[in-house]
């Protein structure tokens, strides 16, 4: 069986579903969770599912990805549009990754429209709500078959 996805949330995502749903909506964390499994599961996948308020907590769990996924989603929450430590660790990851953001950035304040995270991904998704995990799951799953198939050719 192909490794698992790993599906990182950063600051303050514990939070969803609890606050400002105009922006974010009303789907919790738990929700968010358990329609990834579903869709993971749908393509033959496996989600390792965690969220962190701490920089270097988000950093250690992109090292471990490098050796123990096959894939990851990425929702880096504030530290998107701080984080040097986080671009530099995605560089090192080597697997597709894809940026994801259930409000749209560019719509809010103009600190969101900068992300350290874009330059450094496979994909971005934002906008479409708690959907984006599912989309970011789908195009992961794609794109991790396409590898597979490349390296069975070689
Ligand atoms: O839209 C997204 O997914 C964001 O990554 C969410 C971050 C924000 O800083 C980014 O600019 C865009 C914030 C997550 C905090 O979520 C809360 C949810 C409910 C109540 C308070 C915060």
């Amino acid at each position: 069986m192909a490794k698992p996805l790993f599906v990182l949330n950063g600051p303050n995502l514990n939070l969803l579903g609890s606050r400002e749903p105009e922006i974010y909506g009303h789907t919790t964390l738990a929700d968010i969770e358990a329609e990834a499994r579903k869709c993971a599961g749908a393509h033959g996948l496996g989600i390792e599912f965690r969220q962190s308020n701490h920089e270097g907590e988000l950093v250690d769990w992109l090292q471990e990805a490098r050796v123990s996924a096959s894939g990851v989603v990425l929702n880096a929450g504030a530290y998107t549009h701080t984080s040097v430590a986080l671009h530099d660790a995605l560089k090192a990851v080597e697997l597709p990754v894809i940026e994801v953001h259930i409000s749209n950035p560019y719509k809010r304040e103009p600190f969101r429209h900068t992300s350290f995270v874009s330059p450094v991904v496979t994909g971005v998704i934002c906008g479409l709500g708690a959907q984006g995990y599912s989309l970011a799951i789908e195009a992961l799953a794609t794109l991790i078959s396409a590898r597979a198939s490349k390296k069975g050719q070689a």
